[in-house]
């Protein structure tokens, strides 16, 4: 037997799987969700929703407050950590966590009798972490870019343009804002490798995959940028942990788990990486040739590259993928934030999403279209203020439901191209992605069969593979043994679908076109 560790720290909740990597299974797989168990922190959807003026912040408190829930309630549930010999994780990306100098020092002397949540309240320097929902620093980015000469230089340099979400803009905000408040932090983490940090019991580095999403890291250098860092914030490049590769081992794990639940002293924790380069790797995705769609809160397009290729328009991302070499990602941001939405404004269930329901309304929707944009959009950057209809009929909710999701996967699709892949297969994943109807809808746009993996939560079983891999194992016997396509749950397109959407994407590229 022998086992690891992976977490993941999405935007509503904070999940573990231990991985039997010699038997090949999963033995050990809980989570903790922000917003049913943690509701005195009142953040229903894991973020705060008061934040103004494109504003999303979360309280860091409550992610710390989840670890020790989690591994608590793991162990109450007669999970034996002592055997663990890794442990990794996975963050949601970009956001950030601001801390004093007395972070490292809190750190080192965590005491088991306590929990993690009073030792550390007193190392944040701010309150609140921007997430990846945030977009609120279009002025920053214009100032990043405008210092480097321009949003080419910092394309080439850190593998996208001057981001609103990524962490560089997010740091110049505050800097710009709160400059007290700035200079008293010592150390800048991101979700990610703020956490690597608590199990470590020591700041520890970002890795390469996480690191590109802060338009400060050097692609090819796989270091922060000095003209980047320059541009963002004053003093930044000391508040900046490391870079690494995502296989850096960081030392034993912090006295309080072993303490506290069990941890053998030898268990060696290692860096962790943000979700979607962790879920590259548990789809088995991390050579090229497999395209992934995630359907989380954010629904994402991924895929391993053989070299570096930027999106001419600026939405899509290069990010270090964690096996090594590069990968790149493109975010929609109204994911299942929109699908909800709708599912909530008709009260429906996930089953109105399902093959049968959508059976109702044909394909292409006799022409009727939604511009899901429920929340500012990423990809196009897009603010309507609210979904856009292409006439103002009254909706039946199976005409909205089937609008949705066309939506959503015409403009994946219209939005995936300048990637110059033709995929054979897509491989979903995410909460959305044991939705049958939700897959044969991408299987219609995309035009090819639509897999699932055999595991929960691609992302978690990732954290661990990487686990696993920085301690000896092997990337390719561990994607054999926990990356599968789940037999007999293949979808297939319906016959002539894709005919119909490559006509349709046209009237949908136009319909886009007419908001910008
Ligand atoms: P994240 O990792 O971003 O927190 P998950 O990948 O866990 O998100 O996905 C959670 C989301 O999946 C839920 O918020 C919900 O909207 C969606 N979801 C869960 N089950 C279904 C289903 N059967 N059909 C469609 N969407 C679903
Ligand atoms: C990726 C992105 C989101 C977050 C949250 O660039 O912003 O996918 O990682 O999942």
């Amino acid at each position: 037997m022998s086992l690891v560790l992976g977490l993941d720290s999405s935007t509503q909740s904070l999940s573990a799987v231990i991985l039997d990597t010699v038997s090949a299974s999963v033995v050990a797989d809980h989570s903790v969700n922000f917003g049913k168990d943690l509701r005195q922190y009142r953040q229903p959807h894991g973020y705060d929703e008061s934040g103004a003026r494109g504003e999303v912040h979360a309280n860091p408190l409550m992610w710390v407050e989840a670890l020790d829930l989690l591994l608590g309630r793991m162990k109450k549930a007669g999970v034996d950590f002592s055997k663990v010999e890794a442990v990794s994780g996975s963050g949601q990306q970009h956001g950030s966590v601001y801390l004093k100098g007395c972070f490292h020092e809190k750190l080192a002397g965590l005491k088991a009798d306590s929990d993690l949540k009073s030792q550390l309240a007193g190392s944040l320097s701010r309150s609140s972490s921007p997430i990846w929902m945030d977009s609120s620093t279009g002025e920053e980015c214009a100032e990043i870019a405008a210092a480097v000469g321009g949003n080419e230089v910092v394309c080439a340099r850190s593998g996208s343009v001057a981001v609103e979400r990524f962490t560089g803009p997010q740091i110049r905000k505050f800097f710009k804002e709160d400059p007290e408040a700035y200079a008293a932090t010592g150390v800048i983490h991101l979700v990610s490798s703020f956490f690597a940090s608590i199990l470590a019991g020591k700041s520890v580095a970002i890795d390469h995959g996480d690191g590109a999403g802060m338009n400060l890291m050097n692609l090819a250098a796989g270091a922060w940028d000095p003209d980047l860092v320059r541009a963002t914030a004053d003093d930044l490049m000391e508040k900046l942990p490391g870079c690494a590769a995502a296989e850096t081992k960081c030392g034993g794990i912090a006295p309080y788990f072993v303490e506290k639940y069990g941890f053998s002293p030898n268990c060696e924790t290692v860096v962790w990486s943000g979700d979607n380069p962790c879920s590259l790797i548990g789809m088995g995705a991390a050579q090229p040739g497999k395209v992934v769609i995630s359907l989380g809160t954010s629904d994402t397009l991924f895929a391993a590259m053989p070299e570096p290729r930027t999106d001419p328009n600026g939405f899509g991302h290069v990010f270090g993928n964690p096996a090594g070499g590069y990968m790149s990602l493109i975010c929609f941001k109204n994911g299942s934030l929109a699908r909800e939405a709708v599912k909530e404004e008709f009260s429906l269930e996930w089953s109105a999403f399902e093959r049968e329901a959508l059976a109702k309304s044909p394909i292409g929707n006799g022409g009727f279209m939604m511009l899901p944009f429920y929340e500012p959009e990423i990809t196009p950057a897009l603010d309507t203020g609210g979904p856009v209809f292409s006439d103002d009929r009254e909706r039946s909710w199976h005409e909205t439901v089937r609008a949705v999701l066309e939506g959503q996967f015409l403009n994946m699709r219209g939005h995936s191209e300048w990637l110059g892949v033709a995929p054979e297969r897509v491989y979903v994943t995410g909460g959305a992605s044991e939705n049958d109807g939700i897959a044969q809808v991408i299987a219609n746009v995309f035009g090819v069969p639509v897999e699932r993996l055999d595991v929960p939560g691609s992302a978690t079983i990732g954290a661990a593979m990487r686990a696993a891999h920085a301690i000896g194992g092997d990337l390719r016997d561990l994607e054999k043994k926990f990356s599968q396509p789940k037999e007999g749950r293949t979808i297939i397109p319906e016959a002539g679908a894709k005919e119909r959407y490559d006509e349709f994407l046209k009237s949908f590229m136009v319909f886009l076109a007419g908001q910008k």
